[in-house]
């Protein structure tokens, strides 16, 4: 009994070291107590009895964690698209994933692992002292542009095959590339985004061959592009921090002057960007939301930079494979594509494409951590059992394989309203849910990114910290997702803007579609409890909007996370029920959907009822505790 730390609850470095050599006995004690021993198990057993240099090595060789064919291996993905596409299109869009997930396996993967080593490098200065500001780029880099091409990862969403399923198959070849990209998934969003901007404009004549460009799936014509939003003064309130001046010159096109202070993949071909368009007096007024949307080229056809002067690159915690830019404008070529004073609204069918491309990123990468922790779970054993067979160690990974499926189907869900808008085939409801749901699944699946991976990390304990094993680079590439196209407090005053200029009709739309799909569950038994929590859910959020219509919008603005966090556990609960209530709906779905009802779904009601959403008294409150106490 003194050999069981984790029993006994001491687990002093000294105390753990003495019982080193007894572990080994305990395991086999276990064995003998008639326990079932898997055939890996046993291999570690004789692996102990070899010399200890060789056994060390192949001990942690056989651990290694590795994942097949992602898309053979994704049952929930397999499984929801078995439900929701009409049969030919599954046939052939099944087809195309089980062959992309191979390429992913043998090709990608690998070339995203050498962006990682190779991450760009800036040369100002070429050898005789000339300025180039060139952004140097690996070769597998590049050769991951030709492959978003070949696969048409932009262009799948824009040809439309297969109408409003398109989005669809886009979303699930990118979301299983995510991962592998080595950050490309980053300038595919910006390209997937202004892709989009200028289809909804109609794609104009001008436009009409960067368009073709962006969508292309041919890799010598491919571009992609930038979104240069952010200033020095103005990462979230762009309208009012964007100093740059657009001049207009004689022939119609603007001069751009200013300075961009993130400018993610700045190797990108064209990008989108706002300014502040000078009159005729040359005068632009500052600080006020007259943004307006400009198209650019980043160099001309010899291929010199459009009067735009690198600083230097960003230094990042994450997504090093992809350079970010500091840019000066100095005169920059640029075409006005947006009304005058229209920047703001007009970039947000942008936005709304990259905030999408941003969920596709969390879930991805929160599934790739999990693959790989519960395969590590098959393949490692500690106090005598393997992993997976120690009760916490399941549940932990039980729970983080819960929160996943919340956020994929979520996912699926924007997807799916997406493709619908696109093809006209959307009802006015909806486009408003689409409105509502883009907002506070980025925020939520952002957040729980974070949280999963770090989880995920540490059940490899000390080798998750490890570099070489190459998790530590999905856990700093998954922190950038909740800051990244709008931090979790812009996006819940989003959700906030989404129902003021609805007038509340998102809402309206948001309980009508729950209701519907909990009264189709309902009559499955396994599901009853889960339905019932629901339902007090939506009662709760429901009283929750009463009483805070009568009070100030202060009061809503400090309840913005909380009430966009209900939304989201509730709406992401209703898609768990309504996929576990399928026919042919597994055991694993059916617990994921009565799990994720178990935990608290209304968060901003339990709130109100302790008072913290009383203005004055939290405002006075939080201004103290921000203080701090005096010293
Ligand atoms: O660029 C960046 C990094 C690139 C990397 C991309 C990779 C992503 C995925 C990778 C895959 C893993 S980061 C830059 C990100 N920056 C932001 O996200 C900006 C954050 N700030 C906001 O979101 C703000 O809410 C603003 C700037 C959008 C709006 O602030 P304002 O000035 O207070 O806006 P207003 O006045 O409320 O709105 C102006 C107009 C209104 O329309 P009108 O004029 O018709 O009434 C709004 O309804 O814009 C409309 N609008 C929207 N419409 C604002 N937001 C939206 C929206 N989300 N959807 C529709």
């Amino acid at each position: 009994a003194t050999c069981k730390p984790w029993q006994s609850g001491r687990f002093l470095p000294r105390v753990w070291e003495r019982c080193q050599p007894l572990s080994r006995k305990g395991m086999d004690m276990t064995a003998g107590q008639g326990q079932q021993v898997s055939v890996q198990e046993k291999q570690v057993v004789k692996d102990l009895e070899k010399p200890l240099a060789r056994r060390e090595t192949e001990t942690l060789f056989r651990e290694q964690p590795e994942t097949g064919n992602q898309y053979s291996e994704d049952a929930l993905l397999r499984s929801y698209l078995k439900t929701h596409l009409p049969p030919k299109v599954l046939e052939e869009v099944n087809q195309d994933l089980e062959r992309f997930g191979n390429r992913l396996l043998t090709k990608i993967k690998h070339l995203g692992w050498e962006c990682e080593l190779n991450p760009p490098v800036f040369q100002q200065y070429d050898a005789w002292g000339q300025r180039v500001d060139h952004i140097v780029t690996c070769s597998a880099w590049r050769r991951m542009k030709e492959i978003a091409a070949e696969e048409g990862l932009i262009a799948e969403a824009y040809e439309r095959r297969y109408s409003n399923w398109s989005r669809l198959h886009q979303a699930a070849k990118l979301y299983l590339f995510s991962s592998s990209s080595g950050g490309f998934n980053c300038p595919l969003a910006m390209t997937d985004g202004a892709a989009k901007v200028i289809e909804s404009l109609g794609i104009p004549g001008s436009l009409k061959n960067t368009f073709d460009h962006l969508t292309s799936r041919d890799p010598k014509k491919f571009w992609t592009s930038g979104q240069w939003m952010t200033e020095r003064r103005g990462g979230s309130d762009v309208a009012n921090g964007t100093e740059t001046v657009a001049r207009k010159q004689p022939d119609g096109t603007y001069r751009l002057y200013g300075f961009k202070w993130f400018t993610s993949a700045a190797d990108s071909d064209v990008a989108l960007t706002l300014a502040r368009v000078a009159d005729a007096e040359g005068q632009v007024k500052q600080g006020f939301s007259d943004l307006s949307l400009f198209f650019l080229k980043v160099r001309d056809e010899e291929g010199k930079l459009n009067s735009i002067q690198v600083q230097r690159l960003k230094d990042k915690l994450g997504t090093r494979q992809m350079a970010t830019a500091e840019l000066w404008l100095d005169g920059t070529k640029a075409e006005l594509i947006s009304a005058e004073g229209c920047g703001v609204a007009s970039i947000s069918n942008m936005l709304n494409i990259t905030r999408i491309h941003n969920v596709i990123g969390a879930v991805a990468s929160m599934r790739r951590m999990i693959s790989l922790s519960r395969e590590y779970a098959r393949r490692r054993v500690a106090f005598g059992k393997l992993l997976k067979d120690h009760p916490l160690h399941m549940q932990t990974i039980a729970r983080m394989e819960v929160q996943t499926r919340g956020a994929f189907l979520l996912l699926m869900e924007i997807i799916r309203l997406l493709g619908l808008v696109e093809t006209n085939m959307a009802s006015e409801q909806d486009q408003l849910l689409l409105r509502l749901l883009i907002p506070v699944t980025k925020l939520y699946t952002g957040k729980q990114a974070s949280a999963v991976v770090v989880e995920a990390m540490e059940s490899f304990g000390g080798q998750g910290y490890m570099e070489d094993t190459g998790l530590p680079v999905i856990v700093r590439d998954a922190l950038v997702l909740s800051i990244w196209e709008g931090t979790t407090n812009i996006l819940s005053l989003d959700v906030l803007r989404s129902l003021a200029k609805s007038q509340g009709q998102v809402m309206a739309v948001f309980f009508s579609t729950v209701q519907k799909k909990l009264e189709l569950a309902s009559s499955t038994a396994k599901l009853e409890r889960a339905v019932e929590q629901m339902r007090d859910a939506v009662s709760s959020l429901a009283r929750f909007m009463q009483a805070a219509g009568s009070r100030g919008a202060t009061t809503m603005q400090l309840a913005a996370r909380d009430f966009s966090y209900t939304v989201a556990r509730i709406y992401a609960g209703a898609l768990l029920i309504e996929h576990a209530a399928r026919p042919d709906a597994s055991s694993t779905d059916t617990s994921a959907a009565r799990r994720w009802c178990n935990q608290e779904l209304c968060p901003v009601a339990a709130a109100l009822e302790k008072s913290s959403y009383e203005a004055e008294e939290v405002l006075m409150d939080s201004a103290l505790v921000y203080e701090g106490s005096p010293a």
